[in-house]
């Protein structure tokens, strides 16, 4: 990577991923776009761009301007939202990624693109989710993903586009806000945990989903991009994740530094129901093996790094 592209810069992954390839690639180097509404303040001391994903040209005279190399394609629409508004999260997720594949094919940059646990279904096998397995989502997000992963592959095999990707768990993070997820309750937890001791869940518990904390998915992204590709038997996508957890694991973290955390369940059904359609835990053996995915951050790590964090932010 030498001259990167990020889409959607200023979403709960780009926020945290300008600044981290700003300070590793230099801030010339990094060109941080997103949709007019949402710039951020703090990231503007970089190359700034508005870009819609939507808009095809628009991408391309952006990736010509900068002689970009690599796009980090980030804009996206995620799983809640996505059911309230099914051909919105359509025209973004599907038309932005074919935009930038087109961008691609076109300027030779290679591209990343994150999965999702959403790009499984209640019929994939829920404990130790094999990298190969059923993918029959039952989420216009989760069709999205799975469709996405296919025409990154096809534009690897098709054109030679040299797409990779990762499927993201839930990713909690003390930086930037998740909007319109089903596993958005694992970043409010610390955050409610810290400004009033007390949080309603909207998951139940017992429902187990994987999860990994920012940095570690930041320094996944930068790892497979600079993986040596003759090493990767897959691109799109490889199972990672950090810990496999239920709202209870996440309150003991908690209790653990605030004795006197309350929190009580208000479940959301249509969150619910997506969360029992992911599998509770990833087989990710395969990422560690072909590109050395290393997670620093276990459950206790990061509701330490957490806590600390929110308590000097708020
Ligand atoms: C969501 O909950 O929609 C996302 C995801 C797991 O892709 N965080």
């Amino acid at each position: 990577m030498r001259k990167i592209l990020i889409t959607g810069a200023f979403g709960q992954i780009g926020t945290e991923l300008s600044q981290v390839l700003q300070e590793l690639y230099g801030f010339d180097n990094v060109v941080v776009s997103g949709l007019e509404h949402s710039v951020k303040e703090e990231l503007i001391d970089g190359v700034l761009e508005v870009v819609d994903v939507t808009n095809g040209n628009q991408l391309l005279n952006v990736v010509k301007k900068y002689q970009v190399d690599t796009i980090i394609h980030l804009a996206a629409l995620l799983s809640a939202v996505g059911e309230k508004y099914p051909q919105k999260l359509w025209d973004v997720n599907m038309n932005g990624l074919y935009n930038v594949l087109e961008v691609g094919r076109i300027s030779g940059a290679s591209i990343f693109t994150p999965s999702s646990i959403a790009a499984f279904g209640p019929t994939t096998p829920a404990d130790n989710t094999p990298q190969d397995t059923i993918q029959r989502p039952s989420t216009i997000y989760g069709v999205s993903k799975v469709s996405g992963e296919l025409l990154c592959d096809y534009y690897f095999l098709k054109y030679g586009v040299d797409t990779r990707g990762v499927r993201f768990p839930g990713l909690i993070s003390n930086t930037a806000l998740p909007g319109g997820g089903t596993t958005d309750y694992a970043v409010h937890i610390f955050y409610e945990a810290v400004k009033s001791k007390y949080f309603e869940c909207n998951i139940a518990a017992g429902t187990y989903m994987d999860m990994m904390y920012m940095p570690d998915a930041i320094a996944s992204i930068i790892k497979l991009m600079e993986a040596d590709p003759s090493k990767l038997s897959h691109r799109n996508a490889f199972n990672i994740s950090s810990m496999s957890i239920e709202p209870e694991d996440l309150r003991r973290a908690i209790l653990k530094h605030i004795p006197d955390f309350e929190m009580i369940y208000k479940v959301d059904p249509v969150k619910q129901k997506i969360a029992m359609s992911w599998p509770n835990s990833l087989d990710d053996s395969l990422a560690r093996a072909e590109w050395d995915f290393s997670p620093e951050y276990d459950l206790e790590k990061m509701t330490a790094d957490m806590l600390t964090s929110l308590r000097k932010k708020i």
